[in-house]
């Protein structure tokens, strides 16, 4: 399956790659490529950021990217922001205004020492993101940003990835009556992607919960043809996004941390709210958190797309 050229291991591979660029801003301060096996010393001393939303950002990003190469990205949960610096970095949009970010060794070293770091970029979106029009600390606000932005603009695409934590703030759940007030072709199209990962900081979401004949009623009460789709599958996802309409409403599940740990001391990680931050919070001190950390990494062959990406230039 393609959209507009991509194909669905296009799509994955640069899926893989932020995935990987996400881990290593939330832990690495050395050996960026895994060129030796990792050690104590590789590990940041202040473990810091949000993993659990990452893969679902990612996923989404590549996506519309893939589908709608000039579509804005609004992302409602800033926390997920290494994720969201990934993708700036992997487009070259960072680099625009961030001379370091190149597309090497250099530019990943830079990204990565600075996640999060005094003077150097915030562990949330921030207005010195580039493009960010909302940033995203206090949820909420992410799909009523997107309708402002479509407003009087028909030549626009806006995709917004909604957090089901987030879609349960009162500003999140109102915005959704702006679909009918603001969708007709006067406007932009706004794409409305709830990010279904079942849970917010340490506990499960309302939607998380409920059933899917619950979430389709739901927002067909609010004017949209609602469709699910399981972001873990591109090719399903793309044969979504081929077939939308200005009223669609993507409900997308990933599980929350998908890819990442998935068990740690007989605790649930992947798809559980313990992914929601730092999921191996030892790996500094605990060999086998670090093991656990390095067989993670490993997993997406990020040498390979590494290898691509420079050739990319
Ligand atoms: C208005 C508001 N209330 C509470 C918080 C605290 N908070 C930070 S992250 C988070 C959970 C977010 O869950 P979700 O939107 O589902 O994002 P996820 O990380 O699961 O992708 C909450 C409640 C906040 N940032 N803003």
């Amino acid at each position: 399956m393609h959209g507009l050229g991509v194909s669905t291991e296009k799509i994955n591979d640069r899926i893989d790659f932020c995935d990987y660029l996400s881990v290593a801003q939330i832990f690495l301060k050395d050996n960026f490529l895994l060129a030796r096996p990792l050690s104590f010393s590789d590990i940041k001393p202040r473990l810091l950021g949000h993993w659990g939303s990452c893969p679902g950002i990612n996923i989404a990003y590549a996506n519309i990217k893939a589908r709608f190469p000039v579509a804005d990205f609004i992302l409602g949960p800033g926390h997920g922001f290494p994720a969201l610096q990934a993708n700036l970095f992997y487009d070259g949009d960072l680099y625009e205004h961030y001379p370091d970010a190149t597309p090497n060794l250099h530019g990943i070293e830079y990204v990565c020492k600075n996640f999060s770091w005094p003077y150097g970029f915030p562990s949330h979106s921030s207005p010195a993101t580039p493009g960010v029009i909302a940033e995203g600390g206090e949820l909420g606000y992410s799909l009523a940003t997107a309708y402002g932005m479509a407003l009087g603009r028909p030549e626009r695409t806006v995709a917004v990835l909604i957090g089901d934590g987030e879609l349960e703030t009162a500003t999140a759940l109102a915005s959704l009556n702006l679909n009918k007030i603001l969708n007709s072709e006067h406007n932009g199209w706004v794409i409305p992607i709830l990010h279904l990962n079942g849970y917010k900081i340490s506990a499960p979401t309302l939607y998380g919960r409920s059933s899917e004949r619950e979430l389709l009623q739901m927002f067909r009460g609010f004017g949209f043809d609602p469709i699910i789709v399981d972001g873990t599958r591109t090719d399903d996802f793309q044969l979504a996004l081929a077939n939308i309409t200005r009223r669609t409403f993507i409900i997308m599940k990933t599980p929350k941390g998908y890819g990442g740990p998935k068990e740690l001391d007989g605790l649930k990680i992947e798809g559980n709210c313990a992914s929601h931050q730092v999921p191996l919070p030892n790996a500094k001190t605990d060999e086998d958190q670090l093991r656990m950390l390095e067989e993670w990494m490993k997993s997406y062959n990020f040498k390979e797309l590494y290898d691509e990406f420079t050739k990319r230039g």
